[in-house]
């Protein structure tokens, strides 16, 4: 029988327990948003703050005394030759991945954090569609890492440098040799440029660590920030921009009295690899509890969720709806209005909020019981209010029958003899092995994700977006004996702001959650992985290789 249960003393989740799961996989609830990891303090979360003496209880620090902070705009530092078309200069940008200093709120001593640019979220790199980039991604970090490394995690041994670094763009249409391929770190002193040619639409990326065995400690160090691609079709909504557009990296960290990050670790000696990380402090780009100005109008949110492994709901403490224009691959058909947006690791959405009707009022923005900043709305706005577009973009959803191969893939979960996790798979299979997915360049596959596990995972596949068919509840024992479906459920359509491309998408836990997929763009090898970063750096990746037709 398996009662999957995993306990990790000092850190995971035990939220199937708290919600009340059943035993059995196959009778498990469904998949509501309450199953997702991370939306509600947990007592794990309690015994994180308890078991470390200093770790911070936020609710001592005076809430919204630091200003919502807005990461500058990347400048470039030169231009260099297109590297697909040597006629064509384009920018090019020098990243530093640095050891920096982070004031996280004004009362907090500041935190040693390691950033992409000098600041976290690092500076933003902005550009319009089909418009290149260069960008050295130098690697000036100290020898010695701060977070407690596991070295028996595959790639991470102690037989490879400390310090490691590679960076990926996270939803970007890039050339294989310049995706961040997590063995292709490089050590301190070194550097690596990376060429993203931007060709596709208008959309909230980012880059991130994505280093072998180490990415979840690099990334919670704080080496990731947001990548904005703009176009003529997005243009012409008018939509608000400059000062009345914000992007919003949200992401949670432990934090100590001191100020200073906490990574968890298990009580096993050797292998203190923790399934699941969440933190005490919400950061809002980087600040803990910070206010917002705004007028009372339109403004547009470009929202991340850029945690390790928590699932996040927004909302507006007052209850006001506000509108999802676009997800992780750029704008929706229509808005879909909202009062609480779900998102998962690394997922984006695209925001509107009307203050118009809030002058003069403090509203909090808020993750169910976690407050992430205040929205200060002033008594006048200085120009036009704004208008929700009635309509954003066309796009016809992909037939099925469009898919020349579809692939049965499980996302599998091992436990140990006291059912303690030991890792995530993804169709049972570990990195290393050989690549088994090998879509044809320019084909449509279907993907069909079993989840066997008993937690959501969110997968993310890079160089491609795709559209989520449905998802359908079935049951795990038969197919665990069996290795056949049994659907227990009827075919669940995406959610209305599931319809959009996507690059990230919610494997629900018993549930099958099928995606289709053009693999467009580029020949050649790529990776795919659940973006809960404690999953992925344990086995939760696999290769994948776009090969010629
Ligand atoms: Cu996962």
């Amino acid at each position: 029988m398996t009662t999957r249960r995993k306990f990790v003393a000092g850190s995971g989740l035990m939220l199937a327990g708290i919600l009340g799961k059943g035993a059995f996989g196959a009778e498990a609830p469904f998949a509501s948003a309450e199953m997702l990891r991370g939306l509600k303090p947990s007592p794990t979360d309690l015994m994180n703050a308890a078991a470390k003496v200093e770790a911070l209880d936020p609710s001592t620090l005076q809430a919204f005394v630091d200003p919502l902070p807005v990461p500058a705009i990347a400048k470039a530092v030169g231009m260099r030759a297109n590297p697909e078309d040597s006629k064509e200069q384009i920018p090019y940008y020098r990243m530093p991945m640095r050891e920096t200093m982070m004031n996280v709120h004004r009362d907090l001593p500041p935190a040693r954090m390691w950033t992409l640019g000098g600041s976290f979220p690092g500076p933003t790199l902005e550009t319009q569609s089909a418009k290149g980039m260069m960008v050295e991604w130098a690697n000036e970090l100290p020898a010695r890492h701060f977070l407690p490394i596991d070295h028996s995690l595959h790639g991470a041994g102690k037989d490879v440098p400390e310090v490691r670094g590679v960076i990926h763009l996270h939803g970007g249409r890039t050339p294989p040799e310049s995706d961040g391929y997590p063995e292709d770190w490089v050590v301190p002193g070194k550097s690596q440029t990376c060429y993203y040619p931007s060709s596709q639409h208008a959309a909230l990326l980012f880059y991130h660590d994505h280093t072998m065995g180490i990415n979840r400690l690099n990334t919670y160090a704080g080496m990731q920030g947001m990548f904005i691609i703009r176009d003529a079709r997005e243009d012409v909504l008018n939509l608000p921009g400059g000062k009345y557009e914000i992007p919003l990296l949200i992401c949670d960290r432990m934090l100590k009295t001191d100020g200073q990050l906490e990574y968890p670790v298990s009580a096993k000696p050797g292998e203190i690899w923790v399934p699941e990380v969440f933190g005490n402090a919400i950061l809002a780009n980087g600040k803990l509890l910070p206010y917002c100005d705004v007028e009372p109008r339109l403004y547009r949110l470009r929202v991340m969720n850029g945690a390790n492994g928590r699932f996040f709901r927004f909302s507006l403490a007052n209850g006001t709806e506000f509108y999802q224009i676009g997800s992780d691959q750029g704008l929706l058909v229509a808005p879909v209005k909202l009062k609480r947006l779900t998102m998962a690791p690394a997922e984006r959405a695209d925001i509107l909020i009307d203050f118009s009707s809030m002058a003069g009022e403090r509203v909090n923005f808020v993750s169910d019981s976690f407050t992430v900043l205040q929205f200060r709305v002033g008594k006048t706005a200085t120009g036009e209010r704004g208008a929700v577009p009635p309509q954003l973009h066309q796009f016809e959803r992909i037939a099925e029958s469009s898919a020349v191969k579809t692939r049965r893939l499980t996302l599998d979960e091992r436990l140990d003899d006291v059912q303690r996790s030991m890792g995530m798979l993804l169709n049972n299979t570990p990195w290393h092995a050989p690549i088994t997915e090998k879509p044809v360049l320019n084909s449509t596959e279907i993907w069909e994700l079993v989840n066997l596990t008993d937690d959501s995972h969110p997968i993310h596949l890079h160089l491609v977006r795709f559209q989520i068919l449905d998802r359908r509840r079935f049951d795990t024992f038969h197919f665990q004996e069996k290795g056949e479906l049994r659907f227990t459920g009827p075919v669940v359509r995406p959610d209305p702001n599931e319809l959009g491309w996507k690059d990230t998408a919610r494997a629900d836990p018993g549930m099958v959650t099928r995606i289709i997929v053009p693999f467009n763009g580029y020949a050649g090898r790529y990776v795919w992985h659940c973006h809960v970063l404690e999953h992925e750096d344990n086995e939760m990746m696999r290769p994948f290789e776009v090969v010629k037709g």
